[in-house]
């Protein structure tokens, strides 16, 4: 009887740790500090609502002291504050008239995201802003 209920209890936790990102969400850490150097400024699609599982532009300007900086590694990791994700991380691509580093990206699913980015400069040092955003179902 006693053993009965220990197993049952067992597999009620195996169940809920096997369903990973539906767990319901917890309040994450908060972003790391920005700033440093360079300023970073995100823009996530036209200003429209974010859904998951659609693919989103986004550019990211990264200047220092006004001026533009060309010839970084600039990428995005995107990750959820409240659980575990699979990776999702682009690399963006400067474009040299729109000034800023550029590429698109696909949230997996709704909820709170925190888009991650990275600036490596020539030099090779390497500053990260975070932003987070919430996106919406389909
Ligand atoms: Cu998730």
């Amino acid at each position: 009887m006693r053993l009965r209920r220990v197993v049952a209890a067992t597999s009620v936790l195996a169940a809920l740790w096997l369903s990973g990102c539906r767990r319901p969400p917890r309040l994450g850490a908060p972003p790391p500090p920005s700033g440093g150097r360079f300023d970073v400024a995100a823009q996530l699609g036209g200003g429209e609502e974010l859904r998951a599982l659609r693919e989103i532009p986004l550019a990211v300007t990264v200047t220092e002291g006004g001026k533009p900086v060309a010839g970084a590694e600039v990428t995005a990791k995107l990750t959820m504050p409240a659980m575990k994700m699979p990776e999702n991380k682009v690399r963006l691509q400067f474009a040299a008239g729109a000034g800023a580093y550029r590429g698109a990206v696909t949230f997996t699913m709704p909820g709170l995201w925190q888009v991650e980015v990275s600036v490596r400069s020539a030099d090779g040092s390497v500053e990260r802003h975070a932003f987070r955003y919430q996106v919406s179902g389909r």
